[in-house]
């Protein structure tokens, strides 16, 4: 004897048959479909709302239970810090493990008062060796105008992301200072993604 879910399964299948009857050209995309994908309908999680998830649902037709989603976060993602102060033309180099990260994005924050670029130099290391390296001028943003006599205070601001390609980066920040005013201070961030 059927039951009443029975019922409801019979109608609701009917209606999802219809409606793949009815439909001319279903499409992958949701550009220029009357309906979006919606991710929280796909129960099986393989990219398309179709009979799968539909019957799924109408197999626990009239269940209740506890609404809270059981969520996994695949993004991983860790950072760091660390201050400088490059004296001349001294350098400073940071070496960051990067293995198992997509991408990676360095950020300088500097102040000087010789108003000269700063350079940095971005390098690949595969089993310690540099294996690639590209070089960057960095210029300064801004000028401030802060001490008597007209010493002048240049800030310097950069941020790129870059592929992580290696096991390991050589983050290498050099100086231009001169005899005059040669130390330059500033901040070096990085920031690793998956
Ligand atoms: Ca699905």
């Amino acid at each position: 004897m059927a039951t009443k879910k029975d019922l409801v399964i019979v109608i609701l299948a009917t209606f999802c048959l219809a409606l793949t009857l009815f439909t001319v050209l279903p499409t992958h995309s949701s550009a220029g479909t009357a309906s979006e994908y919606d991710p929280w309908a796909d129960i099986n999680d393989d990219g398309k709302i179709d009979m799968k998830d539909i019957s799924y649902a109408a197999r626990l037709f009239g269940a209740y239970g506890d609404p809270t989603k059981s969520v996994t976060v695949n993004d991983n993602w860790t950072e760091g810090n660390s201050t400088f102060s490059l004296s001349f033309t001294d350098s400073q180099t940071y070496t960051i493990p990067v293995g198992g990260f997509k991408t990676a994005t360095f950020t300088i924050f500097a102040e000087t008062r010789t108003g000269f670029d700063l350079s940095l130099d971005v390098g690949w290391l595969t089993t310690g060796s540099l294996v690639d390296h590209t070089s960057i001028l960095l210029h300064y943003y801004e000028t401030i105008i802060s001490l008597p006599g007209g010493e002048i205070f240049y800030r310097y601001r950069y941020r790129s992301t870059f592929d992580v390609t290696s096991s390991a980066m050589a983050i290498t920040i050099q100086g231009n200072g001169t005899l005059i005013y040669p130390t330059t201070n500033g901040t070096f961030f990085y920031h690793l993604n998956t």
